[in-house]
């Protein structure tokens, strides 16, 4: 049975991942950091086959004695401060965890190392934020970083110290350059959830009205069901390499917003949305669309689900959750 060691268990991406591997028949094991960390509750009781091992991305000591005592296969490095708002306000904490987080969890795989027949692989959680001020379009493995957030400086360096850890001291280590992902579990701070969820409320009766931050900006939305697919996909290939992971497509945030209320029974979302400055960040990433013809090609990878299907998807589970919350 093959084992795999995720960090950011409790994530979106770490539960779609788990759930992944799980039905393909791995033993996974979910690195959770902090004393009686809240979500371990519901996250064993959603995840009973997860195995919860202690260790923080800030501590090398305990990365180290993690992967000695997992002894996994697969590595897959998806914990980070994850939110780019938060991320002006807490950049030293960001660059330590979102950026030196990767170097150490390099360090535990390369002193632990695996076999030498069966050495450890390594996914590297890179993001579309690196792009930031884009310098082409669509975005690809070869386009130039312009990150616009301590988030999208602490992502360039964790993918440049993938790549510089794999040419130097042959790992196998891949950097996923994965475009925003989407879906039910999404945090709610996230703008495509933070609608979805708004919406529901305001159909019910919870709320009243969305308060969004800049409408102008652009994204390339998908699934993050499917997108943890490529994920594995990366690390099953006879050599390591950096893919673009997106749909191609872009839509604006005013898209999302006529689709979701729409979905919702709401009609003009413009009925239902004020703009509030606090909701704008001090520098803005105004447009992404990535090309995802080489994880296409020579992973096979295919999206399942489009953008009008994501929303649809986000809007009845919130409405369904929501109003179920509200009956207890
Ligand atoms: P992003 O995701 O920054 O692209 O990073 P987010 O959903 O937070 O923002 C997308 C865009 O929406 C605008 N926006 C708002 N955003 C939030 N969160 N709340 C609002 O009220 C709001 N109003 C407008 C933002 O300004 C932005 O332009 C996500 C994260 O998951 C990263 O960790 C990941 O690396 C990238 O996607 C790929």
């Amino acid at each position: 049975m093959p084992k795999a060691f995720i960090t950011g268990i409790t994530g979106q991406d770490g539960q779609h991942l788990a759930e992944f591997l799980h039905s393909k028949g791995y033993q996974v094991f979910g690195m959770l950091k902090g004393q009686n960390n809240p979500r371990a509750i519901q996250f064993r009781d959603e995840f009973p086959y997860v195995e919860l091992v202690p260790g923080d991305l800030a501590d090398l000591p305990s990365l180290v004695s993690a992967l000695d005592q997992v002894q996994p296969d697969e590595v897959y490095n998806l914990g980070a401060i994850s939110f780019v708002a938060i991320s002006f306000n807490q950049a030293e904490l960001t660059s330590n965890i979102t950026g030196l987080g990767v170097l150490r969890m390099l360090e535990a795989v390369r002193m632990v190392g695996g076999t030498q027949n069966n050495p450890i692989r390594f996914y590297q959680a890179s993001s579309s934020e690196m792009f930031g001020q884009v310098r082409e379009i669509p975005q690809n493995e070869l386009t130039p970083f312009h990150p616009r957030s301590p988030y999208g400086c602490a992502k360039v360096f964790g993918h440049n110290i993938t790549v510089n850890y794999r040419e130097s001291y042959g790992i196998y280590a891949c950097s996923g350059i994965l475009f925003n992902h989407e879906g039910p579990r999404r945090g709610l701070e996230f703008v495509t959830r933070k609608i979805t969820n708004t919406a529901a409320r305001i159909k019910l009766g919870i709320d009243k009205e969305l308060v969004m931050g800049n409408l102008d900006a652009k994204r390339d939305w998908g699934y993050a069901g499917d997108y943890v697919r490529a994920m594995w996909l990366m690390l099953q290939q006879d050599q390591p390499d950096d893919y673009v992971v997106a749909t191609g497509e872009t839509h604006s945030i005013e898209e999302f917003l006529t689709l979701a209320f729409e979905e919702a029974g709401l009609g003009d979302w413009r009925n239902f949305v004020r703009q509030d400055p606090k909701f704008f960040r001090p520098a803005e990433v105004d447009l992404l669309i990535g090309d995802p013809t080489k994880a296409q090609k020579k992973l096979g990878w295919t999206r399942e689900v489009d953008f009008a299907g994501l929303v649809k998807m986000m809007v009845r589970h919130d409405l369904e959750s929501e109003a179920s919350r509200a009956k207890r």
